[in-house]
């Protein structure tokens, strides 16, 4: 035996190994856009409880089924928010019934979390219309890069929190400064809402949690630590758990103050948020009605169809989002113990819209769709009409039953259409 002859075994066991490595990565990491790949699932069932027993009732669903899948979402996918009550101050640093020419009031409201004066703060810009005869109905939504950058109006305070870093917006250094005011309006169209006759509670939503891995240093987690306790435990919060809070802390506000009617208070949310704004609505029913815009992976979109982001994918590139446990799914969405449509479930008997864009193919559109299609037999326990027997509508075609659903043109986004879309949606409802 010559000497490559003797190494041959060790050459092509070296290649066997590069070519599994090489061909499992790529399973891994290619996205599928590809419905004919979608692999067959079996969602878990939704109204069988643990037990086996069948729920048959809104009673059942609320007393036994709805605590479950509450509970499921909690220790293995958000993680649990604490129990914990900390110290909470509002206080109104400013008010101006001059705002958009004055058609609405401005407010700006910290938050002032725990007794450390130099402890997190959550700050709250609310504008009002001036315009009406009762308290008004509200959204609650969260921005991405501060509270001035919503809308163009030189008196909104410039977010204090670390920012991310967006050259398109002149934001260097993670610090906002005056070159981004209004750089989001697009995203909120603010003069529609007012003149609809809705408030608009806005919050930065780094104040609660900043969006980088930091094993949770920052943002408002430290405030619950247990003694000796450094990061959350498996099945505890992480960032979406963290914004998701905040917007209850938002509602707390709301429900103080007598021009807004907290009984009709909308959270919505895009993306990211919108798997926040999801979290929020499901563990705070005091939200009357929940909007998820472009929500995708861990929002509304089913995870068990692996189409466009995955469960592994965004585990890996936002290890912060969820708890911990949530990474033993990580490619094994077959395992997971609740799909999404559970989730839009747990809103039931709210109203609770869903938005995609036909672009998104990263969020699933379809994937959104289906989700309120299965959540549709919990709305049935109530006598009420979902999505159940839809077939996924064209675009510009909205649905606007206890669960609404639209897919619009364009990419991943906020626009005017889908704005409009969810005032004539929560209109419906609130009277
Ligand atoms: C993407 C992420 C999505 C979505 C989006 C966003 O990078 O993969 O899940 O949340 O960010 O928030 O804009």
């Amino acid at each position: 035996m010559n000497k490559v002859q003797s190494k041959l075994p060790a050459i092509m066991l070296c290649f066997i190994f590069v070519f599994i490595t090489r061909s499992s990565f790529a399973q891994q990491t290619e996205t599928n856009y590809d419905e004919s790949k979608v692999p067959t699932y079996t969602l878990p069932s939704l109204l069988i409880s643990q037990k086996g027993l069948e729920i048959t009732s809104a009673k059942e669903w609320e007393h036994t089924r709805r605590k479950e899948i509450l509970h499921l979402f909690e220790e293995q996918v958000y993680g649990k928010m604490p129990n914990k009550k900390i110290p909470i101050r509002f206080e109104i640093t400013g008010t101006s019934a001059k705002a958009l020419n004055g058609k609405a009031t401005r407010k700006e409201i910290t938050a002032h979390f725990g007794t450390n004066v130099n402890g997190p703060k959550m700050y709250i810009l609310l504008y009002i219309p001036n315009e009406r005869t009762k308290p008004a109905p509200a959204f609650v939504g969260f921005n991405f890069y501060g509270n001035h950058t919503i809308w163009n109006d030189p008196e909104i305070s410039l977010a204090r929190s670390w920012v991310s870093n967006n050259s398109n917006f002149n934001i260097n250094e993670n610090k906002a400064t005056e070159a981004s005011r209004g750089v989001r309006t697009s995203r909120w169209p603010l003069d529609k809402i007012i003149e609809r006759g809705y408030a608009l509670a806005n919050v930065y939503y780094g104040d609660l949690d900043p969006d980088f891995d930091d094993g949770f240093q920052n943002g408002i987690h430290p405030l619950f630590y247990q003694k000796g306790q450094t990061k959350p435990a498996a099945n505890e919060w992480g960032a979406i758990g963290a914004w998701a809070w905040g917007m209850g802390r938002v509602l707390d506000y709301l429900e103080q103050d007598k021009d807004i009617n907290a009984k009709q208070v909308a959270v919505m949310g895009h993306s990211r948020i919108g798997k926040a704004a999801l979290w929020a609505g499901a563990t705070d029913t005091r939200f009357a009605v929940v909007i998820s815009n472009n929500s995708g992976c861990g929002g509304a979109a089913l995870s068990m169809r692996r189409y466009g982001e995955t469960v592994g994918v965004i585990n890996k590139a936002f290890p912060h989002w969820f708890c911990d446990h949530f990474n033993q799914y990580s490619n094994h969405e077959n395992i997971l113990p609740v799909d999404q449509h559970m989730l839009i479930a747990l809103m039931a008997p709210r109203p609770v819209y869903i938005a995609s864009a036909e672009e998104d193919r990263w969020a699933d559109p379809k994937g959104e769709f289906l989700a309120g299609v299965y959540a549709s037999p919990v709305y049935k326990l109530y006598n009420l009409k979902a999505l159940e027997g839809y077939d996924m509508p064209g675009i510009h075609q909205p649905i606007m039953n206890t669960i609404g659903y639209h897919i619009r043109a364009g990419k991943h986004d906020v626009t005017t259409y889908d704005w409009e879309r969810y005032m004539d949606f929560t209109g419906k409802f609130f009277r």
